[in-house]
């Protein structure tokens, strides 16, 4: 597989002249999976998202100075991966990574060439039951790249270079650009790029031995390679690990990896990392707003005890299922072998499905249509507790509009990840949005298909204007300001259908109302639709 050439022009990070628009960056390679279909709009995660214009925190531009290798790039590679498990190294020029250029650069201005390693995992840790050994065992496969990270920086000083690690996961640079792409750049793009494997359905990278059972990380060296060095050193592979059997689709308990291609950060977000800061900000704002008797019936014993051990050892991560289950890495034997698949099913599929589906307990986002699903009643966030069997079960819901942007530029960029698909169907529009102000400007959202894409700039026809302060928008968006009150003062001024806008809290879920008319509309609601025939049909989307 050829690496394409980039769709637009490279560089500089705003080919509309916009600042902060990560609209333009396809992704860099084949498309993961099975794309069943094209729909009316395209997938997120056929774009190189998320941006972040490094322009926007410092413009200075530090001038790179490199130092040229003193060895061949083979030669490199070569001792590299003494080091590592398997190691590659990219050119900063190569296309996959040119969304991220400047920000590379902006970590490490003299940056020339990306050595990417990678941690081999041990499978049978990542796929137990217990999630403890899953979680050690990242940490540790995390130790062991921070380990081999500093002996080959240690080995480019010895060849006349310099160079620094990124980092593989934590810290990010939360303080500065929370709720924002906090990550310096992708490991992901950097490994498929230098030719060690492939992005798979999952959106795990799958190593060519290792399948999902891999960490990776990148070092930045001013270390230089001849151009036809790096061409020979990155060479695509010519096959492709992901058997695209939609295992990850079917045992991923939030319904995050989307069999069409699509990917819902926020589901898999809010659950797996719940015992980081989405869990954290919601301890926080509870123990300030809420009542002792609504926080009582927020939090268990057992999901504050959670969160201390994440604070006083690590970020335990609530599930690992589409690495535990994907089976890549027994590529061949799985293709091949029915045996061998139906052995995979029994002893890793089911129970970790089973684990990580019905035993634990879920965190899901709250709309109202997981409240009807789940028969949650306005003033309500969870199934009621079982006291009959041992364990944590059921469902919590979790306030997806505490996760706050804080400028109009990430509001938008961002809409499609806060839109909940479940809630869209039969929705087919386009709302152009006029925002004043600093920090304003023009942006189109479109949904369709259960999808939501947003791009800066205009369109013909849309059927839905919004036209406000950006600000303003920014405040509702936060929960800070009322849209009604906005709407009914001239805050926010509606053009074309305007009853589409009446969709937005459902589809960018805001917080739910209480109180007993609530509920008695709701258990009328609910009593309804469960006489529909249609509830409790499978989505065969998901
Ligand atoms: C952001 C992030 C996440 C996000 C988004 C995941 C994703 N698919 O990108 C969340 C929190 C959901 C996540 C979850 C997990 N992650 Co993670 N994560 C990262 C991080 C920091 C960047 C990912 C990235 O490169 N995205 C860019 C593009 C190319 O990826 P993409 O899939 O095409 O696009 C997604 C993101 O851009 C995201 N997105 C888009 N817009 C926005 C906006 C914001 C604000 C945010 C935050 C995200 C976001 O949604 C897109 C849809 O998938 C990397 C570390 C790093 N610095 O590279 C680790 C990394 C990808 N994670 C890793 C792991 C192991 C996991 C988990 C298994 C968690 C766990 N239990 O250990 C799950 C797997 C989820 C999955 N199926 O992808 C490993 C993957 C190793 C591998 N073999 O692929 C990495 C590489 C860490 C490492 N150093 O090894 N992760
Ligand atoms: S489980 Fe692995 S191999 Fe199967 S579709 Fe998902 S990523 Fe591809
Ligand atoms: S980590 Fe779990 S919840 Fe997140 S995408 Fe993978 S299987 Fe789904």
């Amino acid at each position: 597989m050829a690496v394409p050439e980039s769709h637009h022009p490279v560089g500089p990070a705003t080919p509309n002249g916009r600042r902060h628009s990560n609209a333009e960056w396809d992704f860099p390679f084949a498309l993961p999976g099975r794309w069943q279909g094209r729909k009316k709009i395209p997938a997120n995660t056929e774009r190189r998202q998320p941006w972040v214009d490094p322009d926007a925190v410092d413009p200075t531009r530090i001038t790179p100075r490199f130092a040229r290798a003193r060895i061949p790039l083979a030669d490199f590679v070569a001792h590299v991966k003494t080091i590592a498990d398997d190691a590659g190294v990219v050119s900063i020029d190569h296309p996959a990574l040119a969304h991220e250029r400047d920000e590379i650069r902006y970590v490490y201005p003299h940056a020339r060439s990306l050595v990417v390693l990678i941690g081999e995992e041990n499978k049978p840790s990542l796929q137990s039951r217990y999630l403890p050994t899953a979680n050690h065992e990242l940490y540790e496969c995390e130790e062991r790249l921070f380990k081999w990270d500093h002996e080959v920086v240690r080995y480019i000083r010895t060849l006349g270079g310099d160079a620094l690690t990124t980092t593989i996961g934590w810290p990010q640079e939360v303080s500065v650009r929370w709720a924002d792409k906090i990550w310096p750049l992708s490991h992901k793009l950097v490994a498929q790029a230098a030719g060690l494997g492939i992005i798979g359905t999952s959106r795990n990278f799958l190593h060519r031995r290792f399948g999902a059972y891999c960490l990776i990380d990148t070092v930045l060296t001013n270390l230089e390679f001849e151009d036809l060095e790096y061409a020979e050193a990155a060479r695509p592979l010519d096959w492709n690990p992901c058997l695209e059997c939609n295992l990850c689709v079917a045992s991923c308990p939030t319904d995050a990896i989307k069999a069409d291609g699509e990917f819902d950060f926020f589901a898999c977000y809010n659950h797996t990392y719940r015992d980081s800061i989405p869990g954290f900000m919601d301890l926080v704002r509870d123990l300030s707003e809420a009542r002792p008797r609504k926080f009582e019936h927020r939090w268990s014993d057992a999901e504050i005890a959670a969160l201390w051990q994440s604070m006083a050892f690590r970020v335990e991560y609530r599930c690992f299922n589409c690495i535990a289950t994907c089976p890549a890495e027994i590529h061949d034997a799985f293709h091949h072998d029915r045996a061998v698949r139906a052995e995979y099913v029994r002893e890793t599929l089911k129970p970790l499905t089973h684990v990580r589906r019905e035993a634990d307990e879920q965190f899901v986002i709250d709309t109202p249509s997981a409240r009807e699903r789940l028969g949650i009643p306005p003033g309500a966030y969870r199934t009621p507790p079982d006291p009959t069997r041992p364990g944590q079960h059921g469902t919590r819901l979790v306030q997806l509009q505490r996760i706050r942007v804080s400028n109009i530029d990430t509001m938008m960029r961002m809409m499609p990840y806060y839109f909940r698909p479940e809630e869209a169907d039969g929705l087919d529009f386009t709302c152009q949005f006029l925002l004043d102000g600093p920090g304003g400007g023009e942006w189109v959202l479109r949904v369709a298909d259960r999808r939501c894409n947003v791009r800066p700039g205009t369109v013909g026809a849309p059927d839905l204007t919004v036209h406000c302060d950006g600000r303003v928008f920014l405040g509702v968006h936060r929960g800070e300001l009322s849209p009604v009150w906005q709407l009914l003062t001239g805050g926010i001024r509606l053009g074309g259908q305007r009853r589409l806008f009446l969709a937005f809290p459902r589809l960018f879920p805001v917080y739910p109302e209480e109180g007993p008319i609530r509920r008695w509309i709701w258990r009328l609601r609910q009593s309804t639709w469960r006489r529909s025939p249609s509830a409790g049909a499978t989505d065969p989307a998901r």
